[in-house]
């Protein structure tokens, strides 16, 4: 059933290099980059270069969540493309029980804002550091023509090229970079290092993950359109729709695919390269039965039209009943996660609780 509902998808080959011939698991890291490059040129902008080495300085340190765990506000400081320092400031949540003898799994997760969708005082109790950074204070969720925050450090003269990076790009690169910060850290499995948001922050994690390969696990929440979910026959939010509203969020070249439905579903790439990009990693992504803004069945479809890279590689990919997911279903033995929450958009401790399993290996 799953391999007729993709059929009806018509997608792009994914285990097919750019010069026709079949991709082998030898190839897989050169056909990795052509996936990585067909979402720059296309849809998110280049991904931002490392120029030099990221800096952190504490500015408090607070026992949290009824003395169990210490909350550091850090500052974070890494060279931008126009060679000055770019600041922001993080939050990291550290449970008692991480330690160098016992270094816990870690997220990077990007959030609306402090402490939004972030049930702490469980998530310390689970043992596992958060990292969190607030979008709107690296690059500002909102048209600015790139003068404010990271944007102008990028483009001085508030003039972009057809594939720089848009604000998605932006944030994904800020969670690298605290990322950087979490791999110094004795108390941080660097074996369990997740990179996880919401909704357009799901798209962030995903773009994030898909690039950066310190990142082990990589979880989507709720990221639909021009994230987890599968752009043809799509439902509820569309490229062009998403273009119009939010045009800052990618590069100027997705003008192209998101001209008209035909142009987004004649696009050189589907969503699922963007998931197969974290192929030989873990990628897990979530959706929820009543957001069908995002379209779960496209999420979930992309899961199944990824999981052939992971095969290729002789892993797991999604390993799924032959049918489509019903509510409350998880879905976690492979190296592609899914599960399908009841409710509305939202990131919600049953998410968390299931990616800190996943995290953890369990
Ligand atoms: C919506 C947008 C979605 C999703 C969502 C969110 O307005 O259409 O793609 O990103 O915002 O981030 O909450």
């Amino acid at each position: 059933m799953l391999n007729e509902l993709l059929k009806e998808r018509d997608l792009p080959e994914l285990l097919t290099m750019s010069d026709g011939s079949p991709v082998t698991a030898e190839k897989w890291p050169e056909r990795r980059k052509e996936l990585l490059r067909l979402l720059e040129e296309g849809e998110y902008g280049k991904f931002p270069e490392k120029l030099g080495e990221t800096r952190y300085t504490e500015k408090r340190r607070d026992r949290t969540c009824a003395g169990v765990a210490v909350t550091r506000q850090i500052d974070v400081t890494f060279p931008a493309p126009d060679g000055q320092d770019f600041t922001f400031p993080a939050m990291l949540h550290v449970p008692d029980s991480a330690t160098a003898e016992n270094p816990a799994p870690a997220f990077v997760y990007i959030s609306f804002g402090f402490p939004y969708y972030t049930p702490l005082e469980e998530l310390m109790d689970e043992g596992v550091v958060i990292a969190e950074f607030c979008m709107n204070s690296v690059a500002h969720d909102g048209e600015d023509n790139w003068t404010t925050l990271l944007s102008p450090h990028f483009y001085p003269d508030g003039k972009r090229p057809g594939n720089g990076t848009g604000k998605i790009g932006m944030w994904a690169f800020a969670a690298s970079r605290l990322a950087d910060v979490l791999l110094s850290l004795d108390f941080v499995d660097p074996s369990k290092l997740g990179v996880l948001g919401h909704s357009r922050l799901g798209k962030t994690a995903l773009w994030a993950g898909a690039n950066d390969e310190r990142f082990t696990h990589v979880f989507s929440n709720d990221s639909g359109c021009s994230g987890a979910a599968i752009t043809r026959k799509k439902v509820g939010e569309t490229f062009p729709r998403i273009c119009q509203v939010f045009p800052y969020w990618f590069s100027e070249n997705m003008k192209i695919h998101s001209a008209s439905i035909e142009a987004s579903e004649s696009a050189p790439f589907d969503q699922h390269f963007l998931l197969a990009a974290v192929c030989p990693r873990k990628v897990y992504v979530a959706s929820a039965t009543e957001d069908e803004w995002a379209d779960p069945t496209s999420e979930f479809l992309a899961c199944v039209a990824a999981s052939p890279a992971w095969e290729l590689c002789g892993k797991t990919g999604l390993v799924a009943p032959d049918r489509l997911p019903e509510a409350w279903d998880t879905l976690a033995e492979g190296n592609v996660g899914y599960h399908l929450r009841k409710g509305i958009h939202f990131l919600s401790r049953h998410d968390w609780i299931r990616y800190i399993r996943y995290l953890r290996g369990e």
